[in-house]
């Protein structure tokens, strides 16, 4: 067995791949493309699930009822880089997930996770769409994956149809029109824009296209154990305050769950 695959196995992560650094240009523009070694060969993409169950009340994205995974898997990334930086002394292992350079979808295409659903998102064997994707980028050249796995989207178009703002087509994404974009804009929202909220009721992200996926029904369960500590599938005005410190939704601020709210309640006087 590996080094690597061995220091993966002892941190309980069984979805893990490799791709070249090349194979992942251009990078999204955005503040931490400043991080990347000048050296950078290989990306290491890991993949953490985030299914945990079913919970009927909820007004929450299910990827958003855990903690933030954003502290949580930066974390286990921290201590990952640490190990392989020890193991590999001459060499950079810099950890992203979500504001990351990378386009994480289509990495972990690369990587060998899976393929890319018609809805956009990763689509892998074992967690389906309901895992994060987190990776490393490193100086270290490691051998790319060769084997990709193909035929998991059978392409039944059912994410495309339950689509309610036709955001998710055929043809392609168009993010302005996506629920789960227009629950995370700040501001003063257009009618309809506040329409789609109400009909949607879900105060943060939206899971239709996600929940759609017949292949989504074997996902496995999170491995994940720092998401069972407190799963909060309901927010209200009551809880969002408390739940912007360790929830995904907390870096937009409160005032938009709040907003959210507010427009989700006004539905129901009426
Ligand atoms: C911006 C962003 C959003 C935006 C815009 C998403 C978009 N599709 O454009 C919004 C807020 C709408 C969003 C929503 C969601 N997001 Co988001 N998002 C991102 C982020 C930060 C950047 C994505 C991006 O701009 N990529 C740039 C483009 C060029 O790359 P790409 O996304 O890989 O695009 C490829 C696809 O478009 C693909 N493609 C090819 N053919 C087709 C055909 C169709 C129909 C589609 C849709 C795509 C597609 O080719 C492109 C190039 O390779 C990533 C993290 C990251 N750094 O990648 C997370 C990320 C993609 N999001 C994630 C998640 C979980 C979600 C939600 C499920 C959350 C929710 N439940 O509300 C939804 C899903 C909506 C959807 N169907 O895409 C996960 C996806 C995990 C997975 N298993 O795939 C990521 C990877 C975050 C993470 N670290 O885990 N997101």
């Amino acid at each position: 067995m590996g080094k690597l695959e061995r220091l993966f196995m002892e941190e309980g992560i069984d979805q893990w791949g490799i791709c070249a650094f090349a194979d992942v240009l251009p990078l999204l523009p955005v503040r931490a493309k400043s991080r990347i070694p000048d050296s950078a060969a290989s990306v290491i993409v890991l993949l953490f699930g985030y299914y945990v169950g079913e919970y009927t009340e909820r007004n929450i994205s299910r990827y958003a009822i855990v903690d933030d995974y954003h502290v949580v898997i930066r974390n286990k990334l921290d201590n990952l880089a640490e190990k392989l930086r020890n193991l590999y002394k001459d060499e950079q292992f810099i950890q992203f997930i979500d504001s990351s350079p990378v386009a994480e979808v289509r990495a972990a295409c690369l990587a060998g996770l899976g393929e890319i659903g018609m809805n956009g998102q990763l689509l892998n064997p074992v967690y389906g769409s309901y895992c994060f994707i987190g990776e490393l980028v490193t100086t270290l050249s490691l051998p790319k994956a060769e084997k990709f796995s193909t035929g998991l989207c059978t392409h039944c178009g059912k994410c495309v149809a339950v689509c309610p703002t036709g955001a998710l087509r055929t043809d392609g994404f168009q993010k302005e029109l996506c629920r789960s974009h227009i629950t995370q804009k700040k501001g003063t929202l257009t009618p309809w824009e506040e329409e789609q909220i109400q009909k949607g009721g879900f105060v943060w992200g939206c899971d239709r296209c996600t929940d759609a996926c017949p292949v989504n029904r074997h996902a496995h369960r999170s491995a994940v154990k720092e998401f069972y500590r407190d799963i909060q599938p309901m927010v209200g005005q009551d809880n969002v305050g408390k739940l912007c410190d360790s929830k995904a939704y907390g870096w937009r601020g409160k005032n938009v769950l709040l907003r959210n709210l507010d427009i989700i309640s006004r539905k129901k006087v009426l």
